[in-house]
């Protein structure tokens, strides 16, 4: 039901926010009746097809000339066999969740405490909607984006998928963004991993090293794996970046926690009783209108 036609008919309402750096834009409106938010993005251009966008430009308009410098708008001349110029990717129906982590918002450093993870932020983990987790069930089952899976590894316990992830259109090999779901619905968050995990930890790692070099010729070297904290769905997964690309926010210091470090702290973790994972205090941003906001500010983990 998404067309050119119905996205005519999107009615915006504002904008939530924009990136001068990506040139994208994230937009919340009304399309077939429902809330829905927009994300509207220019497509990488690919190096190897840079030449042949010089080659078909209709226009050109010169709005600086100051030699040796000249700075210009162009536009591509439509032709049918050419690269897509957008990504589009749609929200519908928008939640009031999905609205408020696309707004721009003030964040602060937050600092969580074992503590405060079991007095705040537990309650918050064990209250989250399953059915936010619709798509990853959706996934695990089969049932949807069954022909985008890259690797399934069968077992309750053991079993994970590798799959691209929805912000990857799967073109462009500097942006490449895997996305690595397990199995199991024990581990909410990197808070719940303990040594028994080690080895799924470590195969989860061998078959994305095989996956990225056997099907886009990536090699280990160019990946970065990292798991979010806090991440905006409590079932484990991790994220397969290409190291080329950096413009996400979702990588930035504090979020971000190398897959591999996650390992080492496990490996170094007492064989009984909580894993350093488990004891760690984790500092890390947090905007204004997350869900775990008005907890973390009451319990005295944001700091002034
Ligand atoms: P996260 O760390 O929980 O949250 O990661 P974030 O979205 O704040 O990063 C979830 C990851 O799953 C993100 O990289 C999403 O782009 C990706 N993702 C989310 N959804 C709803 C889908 C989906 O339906 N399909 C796929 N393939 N990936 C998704």
């Amino acid at each position: 039901e998404i067309s050119v036609d119905s996205l005519a008919k999107f009615t915006p309402t504002r904008i939530l926010s924009e990136s001068t750096s990506t040139g994208s834009i994230y937009i919340l409106g009304t399309l077939h009746d429902s809330p829905a938010i927009v994300h509207i993005q220019k497509t990488v251009l690919e190096s190897a097809k840079a030449g042949d966008v010089l080659r078909g430009l209709e226009k050109i308009d010169l709005f600086l000339e100051n030699q040796p410098y000249f700075s210009s708008h162009a536009w591509i001349r439509p032709t049918p066999d050419r690269a897509p110029d957008l990504q589009i990717k749609i929200i519908c129906p928008a939640t009031e969740t999905h609205i408020k982590k696309y707004s721009e918002q003030e964040r602060f450093i937050v600092c969580e405490t074992p503590e405060i993870y079991r007095d705040v932020v537990l309650g918050y983990i064990n209250g989250f909607d399953e059915s936010r987790l619709g798509w990853v069930y959706a996934i695990l089952d089969g049932r949807k984006e069954a022909e985008r899976i890259l690797y399934r590894k069968e077992g309750d316990e053991e079993g994970f998928v590798i799959l691209p992830d929805l912000k990857w259109d799967q073109t462009s090999m500097n942006a490449l963004y895997l996305t690595v779901l397990v199995q199991t619905r024990s581990i909410k968050s990197l808070r719940d991993l303990t040594r028994s995990h080690i080895p799924l930890l470590n195969s989860i790692k061998e078959a994305v090293y095989d996956t990225a070099k056997q099907k886009y010729g990536v090699g280990a070297g160019k990946l970065r794996l990292f798991v979010h904290y806090q991440p905006s769905y409590y079932h484990f997964h991790v994220h397969v970046v290409h190291i080329q690309s950096e413009a996400f926010a979702g990588m930035l210091v504090g979020q971000a926690h190398m897959l591999d470090d996650l390992i080492t702290l496990l490996e170094l973790s007492p064989p009984d009783g909580p894993s350093l994972l488990a004891q760690k205090t984790y500092t890390y941003p947090l905007g204004v209108e997350h869900g775990l906001f008005e907890g973390m500010k009451a319990a005295g983990a944001i700091l002034d």
